[in-house]
């Protein structure tokens, strides 16, 4: 079951929240700054120890003092026109995130923000369609699965990308 949620991802009731991270994993704006802000600096002391993530990969985090148990902080790719391979980086952080998820066993629901369409610059239609494909081929491995929006508008996006999909929403 795909969920499109407008909300802060930090505040979320959930096993894993991913963070849109850059590849140092040690903080940042946006999502990532929200996110580290409200883990504590736990969680830069954790991610210095993991020396980095490389666009398109995922790591793994506990959530300190978030109300998620963990937090899984990947890469996207910065959006340079398109043709630099940005849809496939795109794709393959959403699929790492996803393998991380099911190896560390213990996690059955797990929110996204939008990962590349901040400052990234990744076109929001473009990133929800993907975003919605690979939610969708994992639907049925976890209880639920987050897309956490920032805006309305982006909610809308989310929307239209899963009934264009044809996917459970
Ligand atoms: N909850 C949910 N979504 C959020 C939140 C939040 N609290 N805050 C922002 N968003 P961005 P990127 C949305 O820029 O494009 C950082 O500096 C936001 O509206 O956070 O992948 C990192 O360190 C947008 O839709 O991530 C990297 O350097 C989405 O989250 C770089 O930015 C992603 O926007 C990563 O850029």
């Amino acid at each position: 079951m795909i969920e499109v949620l407008v909300a802060d991802i930090t505040t979320l009731e959930v096993d894993a929240i991913v963070n849109a991270a850059n590849t140092s994993l040690l903080g940042g704006g946006g999502v990532d700054g929200a996110i580290h802000r409200a883990a504590g600096p736990e969680l830069r002391e954790y991610n210095r120890k993991l020396g980095g993530c490389p666009v398109g990969e995922a790591r793994i985090s506990p959530g300190f003092r978030l109300p998620a148990k963990y937090v899984i902080s990947t890469v996207g790719p910065v959006w340079h026109g398109g043709d630099r391979g940005e849809p496939e980086l795109l794709e393959k952080a959403y699929r790492s995130c996803f393998e991380l998820a099911l190896e560390q066993g213990d996690i059955r629901s797990i929110a996204f923000p939008a990962i590349s369409t901040g400052a990234y610059g990744f076109p929001r239609p473009l990133a929800a369609r993907i975003a919605v494909r690979v939610m969708c081929e994992y639907d049925d491995r976890f209880d639920r699965i987050i897309a956490c929006c920032y805006s309305e508008e982006d909610a809308g996006i989310y929307r239209e990308a899963l009934s264009e999909a044809g996917c459970r929403g």
